[in-house]
């Protein structure tokens, strides 16, 4: 039965312990800050919550979006090659649990994997991916590890008579990262993956107008990837943003050599969620995303500060994507 309006009143008011229980968590903290700084800006990786991942999912199938068909056919063509240098029985380190068909192109071209171990934050997503494999790959050991990947990271000792550990870490993720934040990451990959290789995806510096079209989808699917980070809060933390009030601005920044996406505000408001509030004047902006862009020299070099000893790397012949073999 609908309840009368006074009672979906009542029922809002009695839900002020739960906006007290959101504030504990770190997006709340997070938001909260981010918003407080000047410029403003929010982790983009609050956007993946399940409807964030499925608009993503989305982007990834969009005719301007390049990056990973572009990056799966350069996994397919040079399998083979790929599966030669990781040698028979390696395990497979994923970091992020992703796209299934990606690990797919691996596990069919490498000589007997020993095992897959998918590395995410998100314990259910890691479990759903994990469960799908499982009954494809009835006779590998699939081990997914519950963790932040970009924080001091722990993985289980190899298995008996395991080949190289290679750490897979595809789809350009690299770039959301600041150049610190990319070497302390690649650092860890070095460390956990001694004796093996990384094999990494990463987007190429190119024609602004071909990356801008890719972040200005003519279907606005990207502009509604971003705006969903202020419906989450508004789902999470019961925050008031009011989405027509925000525009998706996504450009090229060419020397920082970056797609930058911000949710600009289209007039004078104030927001507020877990008692606090924010005044936005029009035309202020919210950061929301960083994506770098890299030329494969410059990558091999943060590789190389990283530790790593630079192998082979494919491009297509546009020389739209690279994907690198690294040796730690
Ligand atoms: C996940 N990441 C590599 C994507 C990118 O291209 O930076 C996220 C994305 N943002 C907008 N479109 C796609």
């Amino acid at each position: 039965p609908h309840l009368a309006p006074h009672m979906a009143n009542v029922q809002d008011k009695q839900s002020t312990p739960a906006c007290a229980e959101a504030l504990c968590t770190p997006f709340a903290r997070d938001l909260a800050a981010g918003l407080a700084e000047q410029p403003r800006r929010v982790s983009p990786k609050y956007f993946y919550d399940s409807t964030g991942s499925q608009l993503f999912e989305q982007i990834c199938e969009l005719p301007e979006y390049y990056p990973t068909r572009t990056e799966m056919a350069l996994l397919r063509h040079h399998a083979r090659e790929i599966a030669e240098l990781a040698g028979p029985r390696a395990e497979i380190v994923e970091f992020g649990a992703g796209a299934l068909q990606k690990i797919r192109i691996l596990l069919d071209a490498f000589e007997d994997p020993a095992g897959y171990l998918p590395i995410d934050i998100s314990g259910e997503h890691l479990n759903a991916a994990a469960a799908e494999l499982r009954r494809e790959y009835a006779s590998l050991a699939i081990q997914p590890v519950a963790a932040d990947y970009t924080q001091r990271l722990l993985l289980p000792a190899p298995a008996a008579g395991a080949g190289k550990r290679i750490g897979f870490f595809p789809g350009s993720t690299i770039g959301n990262f600041t150049e610190a934040e990319a070497l302390r990451f690649l650092q860890t990959a070095a460390r956990v993956l001694q004796g093996g290789a990384l094999l990494l995806g990463a987007d190429l510096v190119k024609e602004p107008s071909t990356l801008h079209a890719a972040y200005n989808d003519s279907e606005g699917v990207t502009a509604a990837f971003n705006l969903n980070l202020l419906a989450r809060a508004n789902r999470e933390l019961d925050a008031d943003f009011d989405l027509d009030q925000f525009a998706h601005h996504a450009f090229y920044n060419v020397p920082q050599r970056r797609i930058e996406m911000h949710l600009v505000s289209r007039c004078d408001q104030t927001v507020q969620f877990c008692g606090e509030r924010f005044f936005l004047a029009e035309g202020e902006s919210i950061h929301t995303e960083n994506s770098h862009k890299f030329t494969i020299a410059g990558l091999r070099e943060l590789a190389a500060r990283a530790g790593f000893t630079a192998g082979p790397a494919w491009t297509d012949a546009d020389g739209l994507f690279s994907v690198h073999w690294l040796i730690a």
